[in-house]
């Protein structure tokens, strides 16, 4: 892949002025997001309408607290934006409550812990290495310092939640929370169920909906609301909209919430944030967004379909969200070898553990490929089948330059026709 550094020599007059080297740098990055298939499932495209108030004014002020209880003076139009974000949150997801303030999707699963458990409390969550997050217990992060936490993950053969395990766990253990929710897993979770099994061991239910968010919002995934009692998210995957986290909750534990943030796990807010959380509330509230998350789910399944048909495997067998988790072993490559030879052709994913991976993690059997952020330039089950091809023709010949190279050209073109959202043009 090569940037170019010509057209990205133009960006940012004001900055290039203050400091040519970052200047320079953020240049780079934006040709790299116009030139490269952004797969990665995590990631996406924000609006210009998001950029906008995130590069505002708003990040110079304090503001600790809450609207109409701050420990600042000059807060009134803070308020209003908080406010604003808050209900536009509640509105979009049905929730009783909302914290808009977690600076991210780790910092509102903080804030959930300090605002509702103690430290050597017993918790459960997904397994890291079969589609958890690092906040679910892994011991190199403060959750798996702070907390006794202990995991359950996906039945070897469908590669499911095993819900069956889930319980006896729970039975066992009687963690005092719950926490369901994943990084790298491809089918609907069951909340109604998990509800069952934390409501008969007596613990609360959390959702970390971070990668969903935006199906959830869009009626394309089943709502974690009116299940789990404890509810977060990040800002910034599926629903489109800044850098952040997001706390829901039920109207019962709103007050041990908002103290778990602030001041249990965080100090000010990042107002220009919140501002762009509000923005993107109202945008994922429009048909236009619906009908966005409904693409996203058609183009993974596409993709899917098209890589079955090349001989890879799916964990699970497919996806009902916007993820697939690729074993690429068929191939004859581990999932940093795959990762780094699509890389090489402007397609970006990340090498990912798959379940009861016998490779370490810093290397791992599979790759995670996602469809938001192209689905974000307009790109239809059509073209995501096209992608599908470009990828299986890469990792059938990976250090074959005449593949690589109509590879890139084909990646180049389809980067051309499908601008990327709120990044300059060149
Ligand atoms: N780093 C995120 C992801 O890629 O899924 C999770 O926080």
């Amino acid at each position: 892949m090569t940037i170019d550094i010509q057209t990205a020599a133009r960006a940012g007059d004001v900055l290039a002025a203050a400091d040519s080297q970052i200047a320079a740098a953020l240049a780079r990055e934006e040709a790299r997001q116009r030139g490269t298939l952004e797969m990665i499932a995590s990631e996406n495209f924000t609006s210009a309408a998001v950029l906008e108030v995130v590069g505002s004014v708003l990040t110079n002020k304090y503001a600790e607290g809450y609207p109409g209880k701050r420990y600042y003076g000059g807060c009134e139009f803070i308020d209003e934006i908080e406010t604003l974000a808050i209900e536009r949150a509640r509105a979009l997801f049905g929730a009783e409550h909302a914290n808009v303030q977690p600076h991210s999707g780790a910092q509102a699963n903080m804030g959930v812990y300090m605002g509702v458990i103690k430290p050597g409390d017993t918790v459960m969550g997904m397994k890291l290495d079969q589609g958890g997050h690092l906040t679910h217990g892994s011991n190199v992060n403060f959750s798996g310092k702070l907390y006794r936490f202990v995991s359950y993950g996906v039945e070897r053969e469908r590669e499911t939640i095993d819900y069956e395990q889930m319980a006896a766990l729970a039975r066992e253990h009687r963690p005092k929370v719950i926490v369901v929710g994943a990084t790298a897993y491809p089918r609907v979770i069951d909340f109604p169920h998990a509800r069952a099994i934390a409501d008969e061991v007596g613990a609360l239910l959390m959702a970390d909906m971070a990668h969903i968010a935006g199906l959830v919002a869009a009626g394309v995934h089943p709502t974690p609301v009116g299940h789990a009692q404890l509810i977060t998210s990040s800002t910034h995957k599926t629903l489109r909209g800044p850098r952040g986290g997001l706390i829901l909750c039920d109207a019962a534990y709103a007050r041990s919430i908002d103290r778990g943030v602030f001041p249990g796990a965080q100090g000010g807010p990042l107002m220009h944030v919140v501002a762009g959380k509000a923005v993107a509330f109202l945008e994922a509230a429009t048909p236009e967004f619906s009908a966005y998350a409904r693409q996203i789910v058609e183009n993974a399944q596409a993709l899917a379909e098209t890589l079955l048909d090349a001989g890879l495997r799916i964990v699970s067998g497919g996806t009902d969200n916007h993820l697939l988790l690729v074993d690429v072993t068929p191939k004859g490559l581990n999932g940093q070898q795959a990762e780094d030879a699509l890389a090489r052709c402007g397609i970006i994913v990340n090498k990912n553990a798959i379940p009861y991976d016998t490779l370490p993690p810093a290397v791992a059997s599979g790759i995670r490929i996602g469809t938001p952020a192209l689905t974000s330039r307009g790109l239809g089950a059509q073209e995501l089948r096209r992608v599908g091809v470009l990828i299986a023709e890469v990792l059938d010949a990976p250090d074959d330059a005449a593949v690589q190279r109509r590879a890139s050209e084909a990646v180049q073109a389809l980067c051309a026709a499908y601008p990327a959202p709120g990044v300059p043009a060149a």
